[in-house]
């Protein structure tokens, strides 16, 4: 995977994919960047080359203006939220919101989004044959009780941390991934709410609808 474009930042993503997150922020920070979308094989694999840079073979990979690349889309959307304060996109260090930040996107890395992992590729978490359908069964009540505690979390408030923060961002797109927007009106108001609030969000919302979530 060569850098095409040198000075800017590339993403290579698929769509509806953990990338989407991280295509919108970069648009509401108004970063410069392209968007790689990563080829698939006849069976929807990644194609082998891409592990030169991703290791694990997973989207998003985030190739900086100075050539490097990373992975894990928690760390992109940490990172590039404090590249650009004025953007006001990420609490100051200072700020008693920043640890809330902090805590919902490492949250929502760490136990939702490997939630829907399993949830979408059971297959591949379990070595019987016939296990993946439990694989998925208990990766659907993770993923929902995950959008509970988030929307506990969130409570009464308007964002997850003092502003609208790259946190909301993400949230929302894991909120997207569940598939029932109906019922997740249902069962968590609070959060259904804060989903509708950033897609109303013009940038976001165009990146989003893209990406067909
Ligand atoms: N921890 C990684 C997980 C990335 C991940 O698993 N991405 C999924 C798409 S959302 C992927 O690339 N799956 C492999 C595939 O599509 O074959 C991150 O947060 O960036």
């Amino acid at each position: 995977m060569e850098q095409k474009t040198a000075n800017i930042f590339t993403l290579y993503g698929s769509d509806g994919s953990g990338s989407a997150a991280v295509e919108a922020l970069l648009a509401v920070v108004d970063l410069p960047f392209v968007l790689e979308t990563v080829e698939r094989d006849a069976n929807g694999a990644f194609l082998p080359g891409f592990k030169a840079i991703s290791p694990l073979s997973q989207v998003p990979v985030l190739r900086l203006p100075d050539g490097s690349v990373i992975t894990e889309s928690a760390a992109m959307m940490i990172y590039l939220a404090d590249l650009v304060p004025e953007a006001g996109l990420a609490p100051r260090p200072t700020d008693p919101e920043r640890a809330r930040y902090l805590r919902i996107i490492l949250l929502s890395a760490a136990s939702t989004y490997p939630a829907y992992l399993r949830f979408f590729y059971s297959d591949r978490y379990s070595t019987d044959p016939g296990g993946a359908a439990g694989v998925k069964a208990a990766a659907e009540r993770e993923i929902w009780r995950d959008l509970a505690v988030l929307g506990q979390l969130l409570g009464e408030k308007e964002w997850f941390a003092g502003n609208f923060s790259a946190a909301d961002i993400y949230v929302a797109m894991l909120v997207s991934w569940c598939g029932d927007l109906a019922a997740l009106a249902e069962r968590e108001p609070a959060l259904s709410a804060q989903y509708d609030r950033v897609k109303a969000r013009t940038k976001v919302g165009e990146v989003f609808r893209r990406n067909g979530l």
